[in-house]
């Protein structure tokens, strides 16, 4: 069949990361006509490298509806951007160029809950053997991750080039209207600004719930070359860190207000916000009694949260809600642009999270997922060789080994 020949052609193509430099020089340089035929490629290359990926799931839960909507919908997208494959720039195809591409991002705005779904639907009606888990994780942290970047390159595109929004005006305005962003890339995006945002919208959800909430406290690195007064700016996509303080911010006040239940008094959240030569870190520390060190890792895991995961139109409504896949993906987020995401928590005191972002824009890549004969290889096999005395640490964790 044609669509299969098609993702073969394109998956051998190892997708070209960019830096967030790069997507501002493109922003501030590029023409129309060249993001046209950049993303042309580019996409059907980052859609067949994960596509060949989804082909290589465990068969039961291939067959999961859930899943299979999935992958309907990647295989319409991709079908979609290769009707570009040799028409000629003229303003009219790239005009219908940017419509499909808005068609694309809503027909895929709802791919992780459905794909969390065929994963609750895959536990349902099977038994989940932790090579399977194992192969899960691995795929939805590069699934998850792929769908970033293609939704980032996306994003770009239409901010900058759609007629029906105003930002290609704006970011070519000179003088004092020339906007600050470039598509979604905020070139002076106030980290504390978006920690204060983020705080407060985490606060309305714990007030309702809780009918209070902890203060906030943000310390901003006194031991770097800044003046004490000076706010830290980055280059950098303001929705992403929301997303992950926001994340951190409703895990952080449930802790603190589960375990001070019984008193008035909450302890505040701290985030400490530095500037160094490497990292913009930001450290957010809670007093909510910590977890078990045996948890950390769970929190982690896509397979760890057991409820259904809330609807689109539950998240604000139920306030607080569990772990679900926030904690995941909100490290995919730190790490997309070579930052981290880390979780170090105290038990019986509290917890720590730290955001890593770099500081410099040209070594902020995306971090993309390959597809190639060691992804399979990684799908067949998982080796844990038993190198290590490990009784007491993996008691549940069935360990097992196979080889093809
Ligand atoms: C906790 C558990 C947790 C997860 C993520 C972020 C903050 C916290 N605090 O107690």
């Amino acid at each position: 069949h044609t669509i299969s020949k098609m993702l073969d052609f394109y998956s051998q193509f190892n997708p070209s990361p960019l830096s967030i430099k790069k997507f501002i020089d493109f922003g501030l340089n590029a023409s129309e006509e060249k993001s046209f035929i950049f993303l042309r490629k580019e996409l059907p290359v980052r859609l067949a490298n994960i596509m060949k990926e989804i082909a290589l799931l465990p068969e039961n839960l291939l067959r999961m509806p859930s899943v299979i909507a999935v992958n309907d919908w990647y295989m319409r997208s991709f079908q979609e951007i290769l009707e570009f494959e040799k028409k000629d720039p003229t303003p009219g195809t790239m005009e219908h160029f940017c419509n499909e591409l808005v068609k694309i991002r809503n027909r895929h705005s709802d791919v992780v809950e459905t794909m969390a779904q065929g994963v609750l639907e895959l536990k349902e009606s099977h038994d989940v053997d932790c090579h399977t888990e194992h192969s899960i994780q691995y795929f939805l942290d590069r699934f998850y991750m792929s769908r970033i970047s293609i939704r980032m390159l996306i994003n770009q595109h239409i901010n900058l080039f759609s007629a029906l929004i105003f930002g290609g005006q704006l970011e070519n305005a000179p003088g004092p209207n020339r906007s600050k962003y470039i598509g979604c890339i905020d070139t002076q995006c106030d980290v504390v600004s978006v920690i204060k945002d983020a705080y407060e919208n985490a606060r309305f959800l714990c007030d309702q719930y809780y009918l209070a909430s902890p203060d906030l406290i943000i310390n901003q690195g006194q031991h770097n070359d800044l003046q004490k007064e000076e706010y830290i700016n980055i280059v950098y996509v303001p929705s992403h860190l929301y997303h992950m303080l926001f994340e951190l911010f409703k895990n952080s006040m449930r802790a603190v207000m589960e375990y001070h239940n019984s008193s008035n008094e909450f302890p505040p959240i701290t985030v400490a916000v530095s500037k160094g030569k490497e990292d913009i870190c930001l450290k957010m520390s809670d007093l909510g009694g910590g977890i078990r060190r045996s948890t950390t890792d769970h929190l982690f895991k896509y397979m760890y949260s057991t409820a259904p995961q809330p609807s689109k139109s539950d998240a604000h409504t139920v306030p607080l809600a569990g772990y679900g896949y926030g904690l995941p993906i909100s490290r995919l987020y730190a790490r997309y642009f070579h930052g981290d995401l880390v979780l170090l928590s105290c038990e019986g005191y509290g917890t720590d999270t730290v955001i890593y972002m770099k500081a410099l824009s040209n070594e902020a890549n995306e971090l993309l997922p390959i597809f190639n004969k060691t992804t399979s290889k990684f799908y067949r096999t998982t080796v844990q060789t038993g190198d290590w005395s490990n009784q007491a640490a993996n008691i549940g964790d069935r360990q097992i080994s196979i080889n093809t």
